[in-house]
């Protein structure tokens, strides 16, 4: 009997061991992580970041590496999380605008001028309606991790100061491959085109389009747009969070602890990033004059101003509104109602 229970206890310390070597032993040697811009500004720094963070922590167990500009994709914004699902990337920090066609929920935070500060934002991804998309996502493949942030789309043009929906009649814009950024700008009466961000630089320097629009510090900044356009417009008409996400079964394959790790260094990235998508907005003018600096003509909207755009994408609105759910809808907006008293 002693003697069975010895040889039992041997088998299953056996076992034990080996399902242990087993389980770091079918780590990867690399974790690919997209990222739809280069390595420089908030954006691709963060990513930087999070898996500097995560190979230290697992002392060089997990090893996470950026592949910048859409190489996993492609170069196609709009199927980064597609190749998240298929575990062609087994990370991503994307945009809510490049993951909105295979989400369509995302698309909230593309609603033309739904979210009126940065507190409206915050609340509502960590609220319930955040909370119902991470659902949503998992279920579809893409465990989230943590929210950060690309920030306020401003836009850009070399043609003219645009001040009233009638200074956007005709400009060439280039817009992110999403239906509702089409939609809007028609709805302003511009002429958008839907252009890969890895080719949208050519774009501007060659005059295809006359403008397009994205965040001042992330974006702006980093690529130097005063370069291709003179006018920038201060209407914040939409906001893009970046969310930090794993393939669901790259996720289930790690060791509870590893997963501890890498979603606490998710946070701390995001974190940072979100800071630093914010700072010379938030805290101080510092972004806009430093663009100033650079000989762009600022124009701000007053919030009358900004009516008048608002009211041209009514439509707009009200329809994505059924395409998303009005009851996440209207649960957001109950939220942004609140927190902008
Ligand atoms: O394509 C854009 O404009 C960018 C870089 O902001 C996104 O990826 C959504």
């Amino acid at each position: 009997m002693i003697k069975k229970l010895f040889v039992l206890s041997m088998v299953f310390g056996m076992v034990a061991l080996f399902s242990s070597l087993g389980s770091a032993a079918s780590y990867k040697p690399e974790y690919k992580m997209s990222v739809a811009v280069g390595p420089q500004g908030p954006w691709g720094e963060s990513a930087a970041k999070f898996a500097e963070l995560v190979k230290e922590r697992t002392q060089g167990k997990i090893n996470i590496k950026p592949y910048y500009a859409l190489q996993l994709a492609a170069g196609q914004q709009i199927n980064e999380y597609f190749i998240t699902v298929k575990g062609v990337a087994d990370f991503a920090q994307g945009s809510t605008i490049n993951w909105s066609p295979a989400v369509k929920e995302l698309t909230i935070f593309s609603m033309p001028f739904f979210f009126p500060n940065y507190k409206a934002l915050d609340a509502v991804q960590n609220g319930e309606p955040g909370k119902k998309i991470w659902q949503i996502s998992e279920q579809k493949g893409v465990v989230c991790l943590a929210w950060g942030e690309n920030g306020y789309r401003e836009l850009t043009n070399s043609k003219r100061p645009v001040r009233k929906p009638e200074d956007m009649e005709g400009l060439k814009l280039r817009v992110p491959g999403t239906p509702i950024f089409i939609e809007t700008f028609r709805a302003l009466g511009a002429n958008p085109m839907a252009i890969n961000w890895g080719e949208a630089l050519t774009a501007f320097q060659q005059g295809t389009v006359d403008g397009q629009e994205n965040p001042i510090v992330s974006m702006l900044i980093p690529y130097k747009l005063w370069e291709v356009h003179k006018n920038i417009t201060l209407w914040h008409y939409a906001i893009d969070p970046l969310i930090l996400g794993v393939n669901k079964d790259v996720w289930n394959s790690f060791d509870p602890k590893d997963r501890e790790i890498i979603a606490a260094a998710a946070q701390e990235a995001m974190v940072w990033n979100k800071k630093a998508a914010r700072k010379g907005l938030e805290d101080s003018t510092e972004a806009v004059e430093f663009l100033k600096s650079k000989g762009m003509q600022v124009v701000t909207l007053t919030p009358i101003e900004v009516d008048a755009f608002k009211t041209k994408v009514k439509p707009v609105y009200e329809k994505w509104t059924k395409e998303i759910g009005p009851e996440l809808v209207e649960s957001a907006e109950k939220i942004t109602k609140g927190v902008s008293k």
